[in-house]
């Protein structure tokens, strides 16, 4: 693993013999770059702010410990907004890895007076990429917490990329009123989806013009949620570009419906894996 500075970011580079790479930021312990089999298969937006002021609009940003707006935290909650601390990396047989870690006291936040400690792991292997969040109750009083991992997946070709695997999973969609519905087919570009799914027990499919990547999460994820804010929405995020919206489709593994609560002491983990067929 190698320490450097991408873009102005303190990142750390994670490369393997056969050419593939990942990128991290310790801002937001952040994957910003995964490159498998030659091809970019992450979203970086090419107008996302880069200088600690804001979230780094692409790649994985980390939702936590608060999903979206479900709760008195900023959106998303803390950690995507704030530098982790590098733990270190370690080469495995085929593979390499690097964590990061971010500690809340119960100082930190008025609306959130509690002793936390995230863990997220990083692990590249041969055209895949594992994520894995760790959180512990290291205070003494029991807290709960969402969230999610925010993976934005790169679309080369928004009019045949398409998502399979959530056909008859029930899901609401934030941007049609929250009501209750059932997935019937793939998922595709075009108005704004802003859906959280049960989660899938089989992996996702993202299927492109460069291959098919598969999408999995444990079941520690309860939900999956799919976002892509078509065109109107994307003309007023000032950090998309106008046709960013047909570049990218998050498919998150997440934390939502049920807050997890965590005893003092207590842990919780769950991952998200991509794989490049
Ligand atoms: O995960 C979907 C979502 O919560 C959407 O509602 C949308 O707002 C998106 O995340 C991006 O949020 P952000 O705060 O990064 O603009």
């Amino acid at each position: 693993a190698e320490r450097m500075v991408w873009r102005g970011l303190a990142c750390t580079r994670l490369g393997l013999p056969n050419g593939d790479s990942a990128v991290v930021s310790d801002f937001g312990a952040q994957v910003l770059s995964w490159e498998a089999q030659g091809q970019e298969r992450l979203f970086l937006s090419p107008r996302a702010v880069l200088d600690g002021s804001a979230p780094i609009r692409g790649g994985i940003p980390v939702c936590f410990p608060q999903f979206n707006q479900r709760g008195p935290l900023p959106k998303h909650g803390l950690v995507r907004r704030t530098p982790w601390h590098y733990l270190g990396a370690e080469v495995q047989e085929g593979s390499i890895s690097a964590s990061w870690c971010w500690d809340a006291e119960p100082s930190l936040h008025a609306d959130f007076p509690h002793g936390l400690r995230a863990v997220l792991q990083v692990q590249l292997t041969p055209a895949g990429l594992r994520v894995q969040l760790q959180a512990t109750n290291t205070g003494s009083t029991a807290l709960a917490f969402t969230g999610a991992l925010h993976s934005y997946l790169a679309v080369h070709d928004a009019e045949t990329a398409r998502l399979q695997g959530l056909e008859g999973q029930a899901f609401w969609d934030a941007a049609r009123g929250f009501v209750p519905a059932v997935q019937d087919g793939s998922v595709v570009l075009g108005e704004e989806v802003d859906r959280v799914y049960a989660r899938s027990r089989a992996a996702l499919q993202l299927h492109g013009r460069h291959g098919v990547l598969d999408i999995a999460q444990d079941g520690a994820w309860p939900e999956t949620v799919v976002w892509n804010p078509g065109p109107a929405l994307c003309a007023q995020l000032g950090d998309m570009a106008a046709d960013s919206w047909r570049q990218m489709l998050c498919v998150e593994a997440a934390l939502v419906n049920q807050p997890q609560a965590l005893a003092p002491g207590a842990s919780w983990q769950a991952s998200q894996h991509f794989q490049v067929r």
